[in-house]
């Protein structure tokens, strides 16, 4: 069978995947799931949902947070955050159960001691590459962002997104809040939204997209 994976996004159309989309997984990591370090409530909910956003996009990255051990956003630096994702530890691998096949670029953020970052767009991969240079070479200008937590590490990425012009959904139930006060998450929605991202769920994508390739 022919995939048809993209073409106009007008009209009934506006959901659909386009062939310069990007889905970007932020930080589906151990430590952020419950168990893990730093645990985002349902944090691992998300996980049978990407994968099943995952094979509907022509391209996947994953990102992770990776830190040293003496990081300064650790409680023991004076910062605000138990110790995560320390760089080689389970806690920063990614969840066991994520659909990695597909992954085609790893990027790993706020990896040196004295600094730290939430947007995904201060990552680097393997070459030293960052993930701006890699979309922008790969001719993405459309992104999808799912991952954790909403209210951080995609809120962050999803504003320096469209800070850097490209088009932005953010897909509501593959994401969890860390939220600290408990409207974080609700609140980093409704701030993605004003500054131009478009919130949209899952099934709303994925209904839209077969519609559009039974065409
Ligand atoms: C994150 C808190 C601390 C995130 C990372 O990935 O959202 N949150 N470090
Ligand atoms: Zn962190």
């Amino acid at each position: 069978m022919t995939e048809l994976k993209s073409g106009s996004t007008d009209g009934d159309d506006a959901a659909l995947i386009p062939k310069n989309a990007a889905l970007i997984l932020v930080d589906i990591q151990n430590d952020f799931c419950p168990g893990g370090a730093l645990a985002v409530a349902e944090g691992d909910q998300i996980v049978p949902i990407v994968n099943r956003l995952i094979p509907r996009f022509p391209l996947v990255v994953s990102t992770q947070d990776w830190h040293p051990a003496n990081h300064i956003s650790f409680k023991e630096q004076g910062g605000p955050w138990p110790p995560h994702c320390v760089q080689g530890t389970s806690g920063a691998a990614l969840h066991p159960d994520l659909k990695t096949e597909n992954i085609a670029h790893y990027f790993h953020k706020a990896s040196s001691p004295d600094r730290d970052a939430y947007s995904e767009f201060d990552g680097w991969d393997e070459r030293g590459r960052s993930l701006n240079e890699v979309l922008k070479d790969l001719g993405v200008r459309t992104l999808y962002v799912v991952g954790l937590a909403t209210d951080y590490c995609v809120r962050a990425t999803v504003l320096d997104g469209l800070g850097y012009g490209y088009e932005v959904t953010a897909i509501t139930d593959a994401m969890r809040a860390v939220n600290v006060e408990p409207e974080d998450g609700a609140r980093a929605l409704r701030e993605m939204a004003s500054k131009g991202a478009r919130l949209l769920t899952s099934n709303d994508l994925l209904k839209a997209e077969s519609a559009a390739t039974r065409r």
